[in-house]
């Protein structure tokens, strides 16, 4: 049990986590608790969205100052962390392992996970994608152990989530319910505040041209690819990135190089999260990039197991693309 309070952990400090002491670990429970049990309860209902915003006004001031501050400035890693959430493995059901699955009724991990999102910003998801549920579940899959998606197990390459959709998520949300058998599966995670500096001008430079195409990941259903676009866009002192060496091709060589370049340079500044049960890891996915370890699923009903949330920081931004001024994209 935790018992003292640390502060907040400033941007600058890169990805400290901000350990939740017994009592604020309670207060949430309770707050999930109450989101978990009144009607509707379910998850994709507008009416349950709506409760759980005003219930995350009541998280623990402690995360809600982390939250705003990290939504204010991201750091260098881009990543937030939160742990001691209440997430008690031992009354969890068996991990699931269907193809696509998703958390539809509002369990009390599920209302942790939106709790807190839902300080960060707008909670979204995709038509197109996990049909459209607003909190997914990050899963192994038999038979999938090879897809570059979150349902296999081989390394997942490093990506932007949905590099290739006009409305990527600003934020995706990892909340950890299970590790896998062996403590060591984790999410890699990697910046471009951390790898511009082993960058040359010239590499750059390369990014910075629309001589790229990103087409949509296996998990996205019915789009098609990019137009021609940049790796690196925005102030070139601090710009973001859009890339997914899976599904990101280069248009010429000299595209190709750089893009190398920038798979390297991010492997050699990146960092493993193991995540551990009632962590929260939050990756902002304009500055961050994130893939994962390979690990040995048993598909015995104990393996590794992670509630996904998307964040939007403009609710307006995207309202032509939600039909009903609902949470799900187009
Ligand atoms: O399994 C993980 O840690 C991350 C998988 C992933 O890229 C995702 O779910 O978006
Ligand atoms: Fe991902």
């Amino acid at each position: 049990m935790t018992t003292s309070q640390q502060p907040v952990p400033a941007p600058g400090d890169g990805a400290l986590p901000l350990d939740l002491i017994h009592g604020e670990r309670r207060e949430i429970a309770t707050l999930a608790a109450e989101l978990a049990v009144g009607a509707p309860a379910l998850v994709d209902d507008p009416r349950w969205v709506a409760r759980a915003r005003g219930l995350s006004c009541r998280l623990p001031e402690r995360a809600r100052e982390a939250l705003r501050r990290y939504r204010h400035d991201p750091g260098p890693d881009g990543i937030l962390i939160l742990r001691n959430l209440p997430v008690d493995e031992t009354v969890l059901p068996p991990t699931p392992n269907e193809p696509d699955s998703v958390e539809r009724a509002a369990t009390v991990p599920a209302a942790v996970a939106v709790l807190v999102t839902l300080q960060l910003g707008e909670i979204a998801a995709y038509r197109d994608e996990k049909s459209g549920a607003l909190v997914q579940n990050v899963v192994p899959v038999p038979g999938r152990e090879e897809s570059q998606s979150n349902a296999g197990s081989i390394p997942l390459e490093l990506h932007i989530e949905n590099a290739f959709h006009p409305r990527r998520p600003d934020y995706v949300g990892l909340l950890c319910l299970r590790s896998d058998h062996s403590g060591t599966g984790g999410t890699l995670v990697s910046s471009i505040r951390r790898t511009l500096p082993l960058l040359s001008a010239e590499t750059v430079e390369v990014l910075s041209g629309e001589r790229f195409t990103t087409s949509p990941p296996p998990s996205f259903h019915g789009s098609g690819a990019t137009a021609p676009h940049a790796v690196l866009v925005g102030d070139p002192a601090d710009p973001d990135v859009k890339v997914d060496f899976h599904a990101t091709h280069p248009h010429d060589e000299a595209a190709k190089f750089a893009l190398e370049r920038l798979r390297t340079a991010f492997l050699e500044a990146a960092t493993v999260l193991t995540l551990r049960p009632g962590e929260m890891a939050f990756v902002d996915n304009r500055i961050a990039i994130h893939g994962r370890t390979a690990y040995a699923p048993r598909y015995d009903g104990r393996d590794r197991w992670l509630h996904r949330t998307f964040v939007h920081v403009d609710h307006r931004r995207t309202r032509p693309y939600r039909p009903g001024d609902g949470s799900v994209l187009l």
